[in-house]
C-alpha cells in the first residue's frame, strides 16, 4: 500500500517544527498515491450547510489522548461549519461499538472512529456502509475490515523499530554491551501496542538483547506505576533499560523507580525510553530524566477535515495517510539512525526544541 505524508499540518505546527531546527524524521515514504479508496459511501448532502460528525474516541487515558480530542474539537467546531457529536468510550470496546451504532441512528453525515482494538469491526462497518455513512478511521488501525473510506495515523511498527535502532546506536556509543530490557506495553489489542512491541522486538531479536518481561500498563500512569513496582521487586539490579509505550506510563515508571531507589535517565543506571513525545515529556528528555522519546503525532483532525471536504466535493480521498513524526533524545551522541533502510534524524531535545513543540 502506498503512503502519503499528511499535508494538513497547521501552519503554526509546521513553523514550530521548523523552529526546532532538528528536521523532522518522517515515518512515511514521500510518495503521493492516487490509489482509490477500496470502500466508500457517497458524500452526504448536508441540507443546512452544517456537517454532522460523530467521533467515537478511545477514552481519556493519556496526555496524547487529550491532545487528540482537543485537535478534533478545534477542527470540527461550529465556526468551521461542523456539528461534532463526541463520545468518550472510556477504553471500553463494547461502548465504542454502541457509540457507532448510535451515530447511525442519529443519521450523522460522517463517522470518525479511533478503534480501541484492531479487530471485531466488520459487522458494524457494514452497518455504516448500508446506512450510507462514510467512516474515517484515525490513529489506531482496523485490521479485519476495509469498509472505511480513509485512515489517518502513525506507523507504530516504525516507531518501535526507531526506538530499537536508537538504543542500539546509543549503547554502542556508551560501550554498553548487554541490554536487559523491561517493556511496559500499552493497552492489549490496540494496534499502537502491537506495532511498538513488534518493532522493538525485531531489533532486540536481531541484536540478541534480553527482554526480561513485557506487560501491559494500559497506557495509563497508574498502570505504568503498578507494572514498574512489580518489575522493581522481581528484577532490581538485573535490568538496564525500561521501554514505556507511552509517556504516562513513563511517569508512573519513574515514580516506582524513585520509590525503589533506582536511578534512571542520563545520569542513572537505567536507560528510560518513552513514546508519544508530548511537550511536558520532551521537557523531561531535555532535563535528562527520559533518555529518548519517540513521537506519535495526535493531530489527525485537520487531515480528516480535508478528507471530508474532498468527499463533499465528490472527490476520492487517499485510503491511508501517515502523519509525520520526530524522535527526541536527551544527549547528542546519536543524531541519525537508519530505520527500514531510511536515514532518519534524532533531534537533540534542547530547551529551544521543547519550547517549539506544538502539543
Ligand atoms: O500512544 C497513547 C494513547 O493510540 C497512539 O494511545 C495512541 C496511543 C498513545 O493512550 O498515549
Amino acid at each position: 500500500m502506498k503512503k502519503i505524508i499528511a499535508t494538513a499540518l497547521s501552519m503554526t505546527m509546521a513553523m514550530s517544527l521548523a523552529a526546532c531546527g532538528g528536521g523532522a524524521a518522517s515515518s512515511a515514504a514521500p510518495a503521493a498515491s492516487s490509489a482509490p479508496a477500496a470502500s466508500q459511501a457517497s458524500a452526504p448532502a448536508a441540507s443546512d450547510g452544517v456537517i454532522t460528525v460523530g467521533f467515537a474516541q478511545v477514552g481519556h487515558e493519556s496526555d496524547w489522548r487529550t491532545a487528540s480530542t482537543k485537535s478534533a474539537q478545534d477542527v470540527f467546531s461550529a465556526a468551521n461549519g461542523y456539528d461534532l457529536k463526541f463520545v468518550d468510550c472510556d477504553n471500553d470496546s463494547a461502548a465504542q461499538l454502541e457509540a457507532v451504532r448510535n451515530f447511525i441512528e442519529q443519521d450523522v453525515d460522517y463517522i470518525i472512529i479511533d478503534p480501541i482494538v484492531s479487530t471485531g469491526w466488520d459487522t458494524v462497518l457494514t452497518e455504516c456502509e448500508d446506512a450510507g455513512i462514510p467512516v474515517i478511521v484515525i490513529d489506531r488501525t482496523i485490521d479485519d475490515s476495509d469498509k472505511y473510506v480513509s485512515w489517518v495515523g502513525s506507523d507504530f511498527k516504525i516507531e518501535g523499530l526507531a526506538c530499537g535502532e536508537w538504543l542500539k546506536a546509543y549503547a554502542a556509543d556508551k560501550g554498553i554491551d548487554e541490554i536487559n530490557a523491561l517493556v511496559i506495553e500499552g493497552s492489549t489489542g490496540a494496534s499502537a501496542t502491537i506495532g511498538r512491541t513488534d518493532g522493538f522486538k525485531e531489533i532486540a531479536d536481531r541484536e540478541g538483547w534480553n527482554i526480561l518481561a513485557s506487560q501491559s500498563g494500559d497506557f495509563t500512569e497508574a498502570g505504568g506505576q503498578e507494572v514498574m513496582e512489580s518489575y522493581c521487586q522481581s528484577y532490581k539490579g538485573k535490568f538496564n533499560v525500561v521501554i514505556c509505550q507511552n509517556d504516562n506510563e513513563a511517569a508512573g515508571a519513574m515514580t516506582a523507580m524513585d520509590t525503589a531507589g533506582i536511578k534512571y535517565g542520563v545520569d542513572g543506571d537505567v536507560i528510560l525510553v518513552s513514546f508519544d513525545a508530548n511537550k511536558p515529556y520532551v521537557q523531561m528528555v531535555c532535563d535528562g530524566k527520559i533518555n529518548a522519546d519517540f513521537e506519535c503525532n495526535p493531530m489527525a483532525a485537520p487531515t480528516v477535515s480535508e478528507i471530508i471536504q474532498k468527499l463533499q466535493a465528490g472527490e476520492t480521498p487517499e485510503k491511508e495517510v501517515y502523519v509525520t513524526e520526530s524522535w527526541f533524545a536527551a544527549e547528542d551522541n546519536v543524531t541519525s539512525i537508519e530505520v527500514n533502510g531510511e536515514a532518519q534524524d534524532v533531534i537533540h531535545a534542547t530547551q529551544d526544541v521543547v519550547d517549539g513543540r506544538p502539543y
